[in-house]
């Protein structure tokens, strides 16, 4: 070893396109990482600095347990042991039970960060699913940045995800994406905010035991789900919680563990974006949640500008210019409130005991080529704006094959949208191909060609039978 040489150990390499090494030094409680380009396979090299991160350097063999408990040390080291309180005692109660299980998740995946182990972060594409990502990432961002246990670079692919499933197809691409890595630790898989169908047990069960996973949730648990199982899924159902506690504050509590990043905003825009009981109108968020949304539904935005969908970085980067976070929320809100007029000016309106029911169709409130405002979130927005009236209501509101009905929480369970659902779905079994959802947000797609208005009609008057 030359005498200005020092130790590095890589841990996982990229082999891929001009292929890359990630080389971590330890030292002391603390780690320092680098990517380097130079031939070589996992173990101990030594190298002079990044200046002679290109030469090719002689390798020994590491021990990868020793490695792996060094950035072990590192992680524990790195966490917070008193679960973060947000002062909202419905909420606080429920994150400190699950905070042993937050700290784990959370211990596991700084380990992947110092050994560079390839990562993936898949979230849903809506305003709760994008902010839990994006405080995650700003929360990675400001522990590399200021922890000062850990510095250098890490490798995660962020996906924006346009279901709530984890598909066999999205499971294999993260295979074959991380299959380009050798790395003395396990790929991470993270997912935010999607559903607990049963559709994702498939692609589950192809990444379980090639990926350590963590499954960040606030849906209630479907029968048959294996995603609950997992040792890392994290859903405030299992902690005497519920949904109100969305995806995105979740996420962002649990970067609680490592970063003392302040997350408020984010929280309360992952609030307002799902309808949260804990949502806060007058608090910073509002805009946040609003500007999420428009950018991961707008056909031409949420592309990304490499078209695979956009990103926490580009998110971040449009937020902090000023000038241009401005102008697309600008455009957001004006796409929204003019979409929102348009519909208030076609609703018809039918009387129901104590309860308005609105019908309103959606098909020419928006381009073709932006596709914003997405018809199910606009009927939640819209329905909210109905709500402020201070009347009791019902919207359906269709386009294409789609109804898509949101009831007023205060006549939910009277209503029992669902049952009628079921009710209708028995009734005209070959016309309606599918329906479902809760009692506030359900939807049922029409069999093609067959008019939706007679649907909507039973509908209607459905509901006025059980609102008597
Ligand atoms: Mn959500």
């Amino acid at each position: 070893m030359r005498a200005d040489a020092v130790e590095y150990a890589v841990t996982c390499i990229k082999h891929s396109g001009t292929g890359s090494f990630h080389c971590v030094r330890f030292s002391k409680g603390r780690a320092d990482a680098v990517e380097a380009s130079f031939d070589g396979e996992l173990g101990i090299c030594d190298i002079a600095g990044p200046q002679q991160m290109h030469r090719h350097n002689p390798i020994q063999k590491a021990d990868p347990v020793a490695l792996v408990e060094k950035a072990e040390e590192i992680a524990s080291l790195s966490t917070e042991r008193r679960a973060y309180a947000s002062g909202i005692s419905g909420i606080d109660s429920v994150i400190s039970a699950m905070w042993p299980k937050m700290l784990d998740a959370s211990r596991m995946l700084l380990k992947k960060l110092v050994l560079g182990a390839p990562m993936v972060i898949r979230f849903h594409n809506d305003a709760d699913g994008t902010s839990g990502a994006y405080a995650l990432y700003k929360s990675i961002e400001d522990f590399m940045a200021n922890g000062n246990r850990l510095k250098g670079s890490y490798t995660a692919a962020w996906i924006m995800n346009r279901g709530i499933t984890y598909t066999t197809a999205d499971a294999s691409h993260d295979l074959s994406s991380t299959g380009a890595f050798t790395s003395v630790e396990k790929p991470l898989l993270v997912i935010i905010d999607f559903g607990t169908s049963p559709g994702s047990n498939a692609g589950a069960r192809l990444v379980g035991g090639k990926f350590d996973i963590i499954w960040i949730d606030h849906h209630p648990i479907e029968e048959g789900f294996v995603g609950q199982h997992l040792p890392f899924y994290i859903n405030p159902w299992q902690y005497m919680g519920n949904s109100d506690i969305p995806a995105g504050f979740l996420t962002a509590a649990l970067s609680k563990t490592f970063s003392g990043m302040d997350t408020r905003e984010i929280e309360n825009a992952s609030f307002i974006g799902d309808y949260s009981r804990y949502a806060d109108r007058k608090a910073p968020g509002a805009d946040l949640s609003a500007f999420l949304d428009m950018v991961t539904s707008d056909a031409r935005i949420a592309s990304g500008p490499s078209a695979s969908g956009i990103t926490p970085k580009e998110i971040d980067s449009i937020i902090t210019d000023q000038e241009r976070y401005r102008e697309m929320l600008s455009y957001a809100k004006t796409k929204m409130s003019d979409a929102i007029g348009n519909a208030m000016q076609k609703l018809r309106r039918y009387k129901a005991n104590g309860c308005a029911i609105y019908v309103s169709g959606f098909d020419d409130l928006r381009s073709e080529d932006t596709k914003y405002p997405l018809p199910g979130r606009f009927s939640s927005k819209l329905l909210e704006k109905l709500l402020d009236g201070g009347d009791h209501a019902i919207l359906l509101l269709h386009f294409g094959n789609y109804v898509s009905i949101r009831v007023d929480t205060s006549v939910a369970d009277k209503a029992d949208i669902l049952g009628i659902i079921a009710g209708l779905k028995e009734k005209y079994a070959e016309e309606i191909e599918s329906g479902g959802g809760h009692k506030t947000a359900a939807n049922i797609k029409v069999a093609a060609g067959y008019p939706k208005e007679e649907i909507m009609r039973e509908i209607i008057s459905a509901l006025k039978k059980r609102l008597e």
